[in-house]
């Protein structure tokens, strides 16, 4: 066991170990907090940690303490960290450092590892293996250190590479006996240091700045695209003042819902598919034409358009289609001389073309709400988020974590968001199992009220955080749409061996139990009226809440509103899906 402050040796001299250096370092560098899973041999760093100041929050499974640590770096723009055991606890934990890593978000892995003598030599070391090697794959950047002189360098290299250009997931290799090396205390103070500007600007050229604006200005129906990039940058005003000074509609990607309130008069949701088809030149601003946006081409998109891109990677431009104005740098000091370039150069989009999409997006909400607004019972993904939707309309502040299929889809179109960064979903792989962890990160970094959104099968993948949550006292309202499956629980068995389908799980359960179980708040509700009165009590109390919802098995359907990417069989079931329905979705296609 480790004291909780450094040793003296026979000579007198102060001494430290590696353990306490890791920790000299966090705090040197403002890391205030720790995710992780404890065990042999890093259990004394989390200890260590504790004792000197630094909030350790033990999560129940590796993935989870990486995706609580992720969430603490989009929200904050400053690298979360966790910290995982050898082998199985670090092959846990590869998966948060990868999702963070495809989210260009920034998160440092520390895990302890085995001698490397004896890996290097196979010689069967208790949960050995060669983690750095592997984690190099799944990582931005990944380092070993094998002498306690180099934790400082190690911090100072991740921390730069986790937040620096695309952010992304840093690993750090930490043998158990680095750990236990020992130097004096003195040398160590003046080897610790604090990174300097670890994410420097990106200042874009005067003549890409230049050609994008007059590419803007040749539009005749501008179009601007906001994503989680751009809530990512914290350029809120600057973007809220180029937005509004060019008056043209404008789009976000699901985790840059909030960026400007969702019922800001420019906002298109409402009209998604059709501003698509007919916008002429498009402002992306920290968003990927990857797979959600059909790859910039395709029947999503007018043939026509011309891209404005700002990305602060410029691998990103071209990556999937020619780009006409490409702008290579950060969005806050790109979006900053844009606004500076109009002042100088007026642009303004036609209103006519804003009008009209207002005109349409009225019509097609009145449609919406009927559904939303639906007392049906049992009830549906929409009429359920609608009653969420009433707390989070009284409640701005409230962070929303969501995953699921329809579950997410649904509460994406649904839910509106008024606060850049408060809004966590499963991102650009589509993963589930991060609902419950990125709510807890949520909660922990800002103390703020959470409201963690789970499809029943979603909720499988993370649902033992419900103890973490009890643990800390978190703020955090969980609720579960439980339709009774993987998608809806309508599906039956294609055979005859009596077993349920591959696609059902257990309709009406009571998962509020497990909530029950560890001391917190725990409702099941049947009815809107139910689902709104106990949302609006776990946020207003700030205690762990759940709300088990029962829905119909009928409600959802396969994939969400990306059925269309199965492979559709030749005989048998067809996957489901109606493209043409799934592009039109209010929200954006993933
Ligand atoms: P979404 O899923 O919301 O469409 P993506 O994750 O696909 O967003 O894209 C985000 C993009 O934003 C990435 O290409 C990333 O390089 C870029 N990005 C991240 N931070 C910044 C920043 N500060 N300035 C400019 N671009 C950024
Ligand atoms: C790590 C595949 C995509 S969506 C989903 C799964 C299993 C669950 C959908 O059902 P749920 O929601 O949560 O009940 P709903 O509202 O549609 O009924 N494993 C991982 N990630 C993914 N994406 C999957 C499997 C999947």
């Amino acid at each position: 066991m480790a004291s909780a402050n450094a040793t003296t040796n026979p000579g007198d001299q102060t001494m430290t170990d590696g353990m306490h250096m890791v920790v000299q370092t966090m705090l040197k560098n403002g890391m205030d907090k720790l995710y992780g899973v404890i065990g042999i041999p890093v259990t004394d760093v989390a200890r260590i940690a504790q004792g000197k100041g630094i909030r350790y929050i033990g999560l129940r499974h590796e993935s989870d303490a990486g995706n609580a640590a992720a969430a603490a770096g989009f929200i904050t723009g400053k690298p979360g960290i966790y910290l995982t055991v050898s082998a199985p606890g670090f092959l846990n934990g590869i998966i948060p450092l990868k999702e963070a890593t495809e989210n260009g978000w920034p998160v440092i892995m520390m895990s302890g590892s085995s001698s490397r003598e004896l890996i290097d030599m196979g010689e069967g070391d208790y949960e050995g293996m060669d983690q750095y090697n592997y984690a190099k794959q799944f990582a931005k950047a990944a380092y070993r250190v094998d002498k306690i002189e180099d934790i400082p360098l190690a911090f100072a290299r991740a921390i730069r590479a986790a937040s620096s250009g695309r952010p992304g997931g840093v690993y750090i290799d930490l043998p158990g006996d680095m750990l236990g090396q020992t130097m004096p205390q003195a040398e160590a103070d003046q080897l610790i240091y604090a990174v300097n500007d670890p994410a420097p600007a990106v200042i874009p050229s005067e003549s890409s700045v230049e050609a994008a604006m007059k590419l803007l200005a040749s539009a005749k129906k501008p179009l601007i695209y906001l994503g989680k990039g751009a809530a990512y940058a914290q350029a809120d005003d600057e973007i809220k003042q180029f937005v509004e000074s060019v008056g043209a509609p404008y789009l976000a990607m699901s985790m840059a819902k909030g960026l400007l309130p969702d019922d800001h008069p420019q906002n298109a949701a409402s009209d998604r598919g059709a501003t698509m088809r007919e916008a002429d030149v498009v402002v992306m601003l920290g968003a990927r034409l990857n797979w959600m946006l059909g790859f910039g081409k395709g029947k999503q998109w007018n043939p026509d358009v011309k891209f404005i891109q700002v990305d602060i990677d410029p691998q990103e431009i071209d990556n999937s289609r020619y780009i006409a104005a490409p702008v290579v740098g950060d969005i806050k000091s790109t979006v900053k001389l844009f606004n500076e370039y109009l002042a100088a150069h007026p642009f303004k989009a036609d209103p006519a073309w804003m009008q009209g999409i207002v005109e349409k997006s009225e019509a097609s909400n009145a449609k919406f709400a009927t559904r939303v607004n639906s007392t049906e019972v049992p009830m549906t993904h929409y009429n359920a988020l609608g009653a969420i939707k009433k707390v989070t309309d009284a409640n701005h502040d409230v962070y929303i974590t969501n995953e699921g299929a329809n579950a997410l889809d649904i509460c994406r179109d649904i839910v509106d968001m008024y606060l850049p960064r408060h809004r966590l979903d499963c991102g650009t792989w589509g993963v589930m199992g991060v609902g419950l962890p990125y709510a807890i990160g949520a909660a922990v970094t800002t103390g703020k009220p959470v409201i963690s959104i789970h499809g029943d099968s979603a909720f499988g993948f993370d649902g033992m955080e419900v103890e973490t949550v009890c643990r800390y006292n978190l703020p955090v309202t969980v609720v579960v749409l439980n339709n009774g499956g993987v998608y809806r629980g309508d599906f039956e068995n294609l055979g005859n061996d009596g077993d349920p389908s591959p696609l059902t799980l257990s309709a009406k359960g009571h998962y509020e139990k497990i909530m029950e179980a560890f001391g917190g708040q725990a409702y099941y509700a049947t009815t809107p009226e139910e689902v709104e009165k106990y949302v609006a009590e776990g946020v207003a109390s700030k205690k762990p809440t759940m709300v088990c919802c029962e829905l119909s098995i009928h409600s959802g359907k396969e994939s969400g509103h990306i059925s269309y990417l199965n492979p559709q069989p030749v005989t048998g079931p067809l996957a489901g899906g109606n493209e043409m329905e799934d592009l039109n979705a209010t929200g954006q296609i993933g």
